[in-house]
């Protein structure tokens, strides 16, 4: 069998103590959900600030909301892929496994991961945009944009461009991958901030990098090993390279 990855790294990847996985659209993309910057993404159709702002969901918010209303639609008839199936597969060996993610569609939770920080929210809960009642997407109000009782309007729990993140997910990631010595990267551009940033963040700190995208990105440069191939197909493949060395013949 050709290895996938150099047998250096998958051993010192199979003797890790803490692993963080980091995850963008990417790992999702298999599901059949779109991707943002790759060429058939979601922002060569749509422009960002015209539909993942604060300053657009005042001007628009019939149309943001019915966008992500969308959107959470296609989550919820999304499975998980194999490579969602083997990230969370790696609880077995180690069992402080953190996945943090980029993504919004809660793919990661329904395919068995344990410990996932979202630290751009998701699409499951929205909140009221003026009293902050909370509400479960697929029980929102029928009127469009959706109507709380106190006149405001629900908007999706998710972080948008020029917001800050929810602050007990970053800084708990940001440990996590301080103290991580594997950090897999897997389907994300690292170009948005501060997210991109515990990539180094985990380097600093001495991890083991690997990178798991079909493309080049900024970071694949720094990556001590990068499979490159969808998610659904690296991973697995990946995890029975590691299974060789966590149980040696
Ligand atoms: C903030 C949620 C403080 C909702 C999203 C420093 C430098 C420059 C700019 C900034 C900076 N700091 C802050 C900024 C501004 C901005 C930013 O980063 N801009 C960038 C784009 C220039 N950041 C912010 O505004 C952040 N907040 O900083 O707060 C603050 C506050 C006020 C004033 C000042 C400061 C908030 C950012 C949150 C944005 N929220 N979305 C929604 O989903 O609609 S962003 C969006 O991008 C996604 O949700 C996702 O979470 C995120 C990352 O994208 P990726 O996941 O990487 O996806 P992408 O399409 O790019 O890449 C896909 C990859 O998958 C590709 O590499 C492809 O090759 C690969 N792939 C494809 N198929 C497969 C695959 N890989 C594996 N398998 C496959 N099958
Ligand atoms: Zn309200």
């Amino acid at each position: 069998m050709s290895l996938l990855a150099p047998e250096a790294v998958s051993r010192r990847a199979a003797a890790a103590r803490r692993a963080v996985v980091f995850t963008g659209a990417g790992i999702s993309q298999e599901s059949g959900l779109g991707t943002f910057r790759d060429a058939d993404g979601l922002w060569s159709r749509f422009r960002p600030e015209d539909l993942a702002t604060p300053e657009a969901f005042a001007r628009d918010p019939e149309r943001v909301t019915s966008w992500y209303i969308e959107r959470f639609e296609q989550a919820r008839r999304a499975e998980p892929n194999a490579g969602h199936r083997a990230i969370a597969s790696w609880e077995r060996w180690f069992p402080s496994l953190v996945v943090v993610t980029q993504n919004v569609d809660r793919l990661h939770h329904r395919s068995g991961s344990s410990d996932v920080l979202e630290l751009h929210g998701t699409l499951w809960t929205w909140r009221c945009a003026r009293c902050g009642a909370k509400r479960d997407a697929a029980a929102l109000p029928e009127q469009r944009p959706p109507a709380c009782v106190c006149g405001g309007i629900f908007r999706p729990d998710v972080v948008w461009f020029g917001e800050t993140l929810p602050l007990a997910e970053f800084d708990r990631a940001a440990a996590e991958c301080r103290r991580a010595d594997l950090f897999v990267v897997v389907g994300t551009s690292a170009t948005v901030w501060p997210a991109a940033g515990l990539i180094e963040t985990a380097a600093a700190g001495g991890a083991l990098i690997v990178e798991v995208n079909p493309e080049a990105t900024p970071l694949s440069g720094a990556a001590a090993c990068v499979l490159r191939g969808p998610a659904g197909e690296m991973l697995p493949r990946w995890s029975r390279e590691i299974e060789r060395w966590r149980s040696p013949a």
